[in-house]
């Protein structure tokens, strides 16, 4: 037991959680959280310019390193500024757990006008938090932080949000402190397993999609054992890019909105294993699957199965524990099976191949530029842009965690505050975000950021002074009636200069080789890179597979 503040007891739980960051911005009810970082060394306080940036920033620090990242904001607007970034991490099931100030307690609920007073608070964030909680007692602060940990490492990971009243933070209290505890990931039923099997023992082309579950449960060796033991296919998802490396012989690589190699592929699977996601694919094009497709369902999240097609097999367990067993069990079946022979996965691969280079010529060269400066271990966040959504189907990802995306949620802004987060979680791999005019406007501030606490995330800024895609889609529906889509905007390299960064602009055709040197100078960098309004995938009309 520890004699000390509520404050001291929410930063002394999370040192005892093996938080080693905060990402905050300060205020008048969370100062005593503030204060009780002073002069501790075995935890960090970051301050940013806008509160969208501690969850994104405690996002991308998440997804690189596979743990809670934490936020500190002030109750009522600095909760709502913050909530985007919750959305995002929700949608990716990124374990961000956010701090929230609160009026004092005897006035919560009262609607008497005190300062960032907001009613219900934490109804707003429970749309896109996992559990949220408000403490009520010092006491009880490390039970209530090591709950909010627990909900996070189990099950699908999803923010949580902790709310403490200021009159909570500054009382004085005897306060004991919990240890920080792992959890067994949950073991797939035997029986759903031998089902599982006996379905893919008669498969001819077994097929499986394998989206951000998979990544979140480190199932890479499970995945490539599995598609090699059946001879299949493997399609990912947007957030399961890089499962296996995407030049795998037995790799599609991504299917987005309709598009990319598993297009082609999907029509010709009998049987479908499903991992770690929800199968959005089902929304688009040739990418759904049709009766008598079989589909076997793997998921933590047992409200996930089935949700866009009809499970056959259903197994709700961790993905790499589910797999695992799937292996082994078919394994010991007699009989090899047949699957997709490397040339068939080839062929598509060139078909898919060719549809790039003949649809999307600019954008391809600007994502093998960028491919070909980084090596396997680079992180690339890519934002709402056209090159970057383009490079979920022509930047080959190798390793798991090195590519992220702000998922169906496609938060618009979310690409470089994240990229912040991610630099400071492995900073001594290049980290390079690529945004829009439209989208780096959202967090520009953050910058400032980047150059105060020494984060050298490299920017490339495609510039074609419009919300491009809502400027092509008043092209397309709307009988070129531009209205409300297109941009005015700074020099972007001038702009990163004056924070203190640097800044330059180039050429398309030169965006390697600024990368390359941006890269060498160790500094947080901005590419401005002129392009012309382009055409994204999901405005293009789906691929008809075969
Ligand atoms: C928070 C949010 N607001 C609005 C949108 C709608 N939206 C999607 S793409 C886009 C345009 C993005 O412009 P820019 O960042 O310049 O990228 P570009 O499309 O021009 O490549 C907009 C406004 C969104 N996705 N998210
Ligand atoms: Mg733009």
């Amino acid at each position: 037991m520890l004699q000390m503040t509520g404050g001291q007891a929410v930063v002394q739980a999370l040192v005892a959680e093996g938080v080693e960051i905060v990402f905050g911005l300060p205020g008048v009810q969370i100062m005593h959280i503030f204060d009780a970082f002073y002069d501790r060394s075995d935890i960090r306080l970051i301050t940013v310019r806008h509160e969208q940036t501690t969850a994104y920033m405690a996002d991308g620090y998440a997804r690189v390193k596979g743990v809670p990242g934490v936020g500190l904001v002030v109750p009522g607007p600095g909760v709502q500024n913050a909530s985007a970034g919750l959305g995002t991490a929700f949608s990716v099931s990124s374990p961000v757990l956010l701090l929230a100030g609160q009026i004092e307690s005897s006035m919560i609920g009262r609607d008497l006008g005190a300062l960032h007073e907001i009613n219900d608070q934490l109804d707003i964030v429970r749309p896109v938090t996992k559990w949220c909680y408000r403490v009520r007692e010092v006491a009880e602060v490390p039970t209530v932080i090591h709950e909010a940990m627990h909900q996070m490492k189990t099950g699908r990971p999803r923010p949580t949000v902790v709310e403490v009243p200021p009159d909570i933070l500054a009382k004085t209290a005897q306060v004991s402190f919990l240890k920080a505890e792992e959890y067994p990931p949950p073991r797939p039923h035997p029986e759903q397993i031998s089902r599982a099997a006996a379905l893919l023992a008669k498969a001819q082309k077994p097929l499986i999609w394998a989206g951000g579950g998979t990544i979140l449960s480190g199932a890479s060796r499970e995945v490539g054992a599995l598609a090699e033991g059946l001879g299949a296919a493997v399609a990912t998802t947007v957030e399961g890019k890089g499962i296996i490396p995407e030049d795998h012989p037995l790799s599609l690589g991504v299917g987005y909105y309709g598009h990319g190699a598993p297009a082609w592929a999907a029509p010709q699977a009998d049987v479908v294993i499903a991992v770690g996601t929800r199968l959005t694919s089902q929304m688009y094009g040739s990418t759904r699957l049709r009766s008598p497709q079989s589909l076997i369902h793997i998921d933590i999240d047992p409200t996930v199965i089935g949700k866009n097609y009809p499970a056959e097999v259903a197994i709700v367990a961790d993905a790499k524990m589910a797999l695992q067993a799937l292996v082994a069990e078919m394994q010991r079946r007699p009989g090899g099976n047949r699957g997709w022979s490397r040339q068939e996965i080839a062929e598509i691969q060139r078909s898919h191949r060719d549809w790039l280079a003949e649809k999307i010529p600019l954008q391809q060269d600007i994502i093998s530029q960028i491919r070909q400066e980084l090596p396997e271990d680079a992180i690339l966040i890519s934002g709402i842009t056209n090159v970057g959504y383009w490079s979920h189907l022509a930047y080959p990802v190798r390793r798991p965690r090195t590519y992220f995306s702000s998922s169906y949620f496609a938060t618009l802004g979310f690409e470089f505050p994240v990229s912040l987060g991610a630099k400071i979680a492995a900073p001594h791999l290049p980290v390079v975000c690529i945004t829009g005019d439209g989208g780096f406007m959202y967090a520009i501030p953050e910058l400032a950021t980047a150059v105060q606490y020494h984060i050298p995330v490299v920017t490339l800024v495609f510039v074609d002074n419009a919300f491009g895609a809502s400027y092509n889609d008043q092209q397309t529906r709307f009988n070129k009636r531009v209205v409300g889509t297109e941009l005015y905007n700074p020099s972007f390299a001038q702009v990163a200069e004056v924070f203190g960064a640097k800044g330059v602009r180039v050429e398309a055709k030169r965006v390697g080789v600024a990368l390359r040197e941006a890269l060498q100078t160790g500094r947080p960098t901005v590419i401005e890179v002129p392009i012309p309004t382009l055409t994204p995938p999901f405005q293009l009309p789906y691929v008809q597979g075969t």
